[in-house]
């Protein structure tokens, strides 16, 4: 089954924020990362926008060389609960692509597939193989691509790079290539040659000592490393060695979302006026259970995880939840175990706004 992946990589993330945040330093160079303290500062460079990119700044450089080489660039301290907010909101965005019910096919729609897979703060995967149109319709990926990008442009006035490929591997080469604000696709048939050309260090897995280990067997490039044989590099790598026997080839099965992926269905609702009263929030909670029950049918997977979630009037809120050793089979059992979690928030005789509930479960990867 061919795939289309995309991956969504943000542009000097950190720095980006910064940047945009505070219009003054527009255009400068900026570095994010540990108080350089005039030079005798110990940490590192988090990231650098791409003015000071330009001077040889990069990540993971000690700040002290950094503000050698560049002391008139802007020095900002590492605010990671804003970039993790703003990471939320473009990982809202992208996975608003794989949920978007018009883009999907009914199958698609059906089978209720994410195909979403955030791998750090700043990148993720998006698979929209599964979506309506022919999976050679590159103008419509393309699309799809410019989509994305315009929505984060819009919603958080940042840009990003998206690769484009028939595998993680080729998306994620991919989307390093025109940075920033790149778009790069990598047609199935483009594969091999844009390979070739790639540095071997550019595979995952090739950190600085098996780079020098590849050179010195005068491997510099993925088109060198495809002429050696599996077992060559099974003998001087172990196993990775079959890994980059593969890669060399294209070849990557990983899955999008794999293992990781929670899938979870779930609702809430406000009541139309606060209600106190335990029959009449136990009614309306399993009006909602039952709508769940129904959705998670629909949805055709199982959940061993129920969450309820209970807000009181004055917005206080609390999730409770309970997970199961079994997949919940019926809805008898979504019932008992739901209002088991809900009674102790009955008792309180408390007017209660919202009730909801979910149900999860960490699913298998896809086939
Ligand atoms: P990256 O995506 O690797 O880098 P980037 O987004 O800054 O730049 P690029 O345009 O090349 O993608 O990492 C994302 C963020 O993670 C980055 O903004 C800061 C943080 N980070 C560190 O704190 N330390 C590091 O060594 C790296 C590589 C990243
Ligand atoms: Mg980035």
């Amino acid at each position: 089954m061919e795939r289309i992946i995309l991956h969504i990589d943000m542009d000097a993330f950190f720095a980006a924020i910064e940047e945009r945040d505070n219009p003054q330093f527009k255009g400068k160079p900026i570095i994010v990362g540990a108080d350089p303290k005039e030079g005798k500062g110990r940490g590192v460079v988090s990231t650098a926008n791409y003015e000071a990119r330009k001077y040889g700044i990069h990540s993971a450089m000690p700040i002290s060389w950094a503000y050698r080489r560049l002391p008139q660039a802007t020095f900002l301290p590492v605010d990671m609960e804003k970039y993790q907010s703003v990471s939320e909101r473009v990982m809202g965005i992208i996975r608003g692509f794989a949920d978007k019910p018009a883009l999907r096919s009914p199958e698609h729609n059906r089978r209720g597939e994410g195909g979403f897979e955030q791998v750090s703060v700043d990148e993720a995967y998006l698979e929209i193989s599964n979506f309506k149109f022919p999976i050679s319709n590159w103008e419509k990926v393309e699309e799809i691509a410019k989509r994305i990008k315009e929505e984060i442009w819009e919603k958080e006035k940042l840009t990003c790079s998206i690769g484009i490929g028939p595998n993680k591997l080729i998306a994620k080469l991919a989307s390093g290539r025109k940075k920033p604000d790149g778009l790069t696709i990598i047609k199935p048939e483009e594969v091999l040659d844009f390979l070739s050309a790639s540095s071997v260090d550019e595979l995952p897995g090739v950190g600085p000592k098996t780079n020098a280990k590849l050179n010195r067997l005068g491997i510099y490039t993925i088109g060198q490393l495809r002429k050696y044989p599996r077992d060559f590099l099974a003998e001087n790598f172990g196993k990775f060695g079959f890994d980059f026997w593969e890669m060399a080839r294209g070849i990557d099965e990983g899955e999008v979302g794999g293992e990781n992926e929670i899938k979870s269905v779930g609702r809430q609702t406000t009541f139309e006026k606060d209600l106190s009263d335990p029959k009449e929030i136990t009614a309306g909670f399993l009006n909602l259970a039952d709508q769940v029950w129904r959705d998670l049918k629909e949805e055709g997977f199982g959940g061993k995880t129920i969450t309820i979630i209970v807000r009181y009037e004055n917005f206080e809120t609390h999730t409770k939840a309970n997970t199961l050793k079994t997949t919940i089979s019926d809805f008898k059992t979504l019932k008992v175990h739901g209002l088991k979690l809900l009674l102790p928030y009955l008792l309180r005789k408390r007017p209660i706004r919202l009730v909801g509930v979910r149900i999860s479960s960490l699913t298998k990867a896809r086939t």
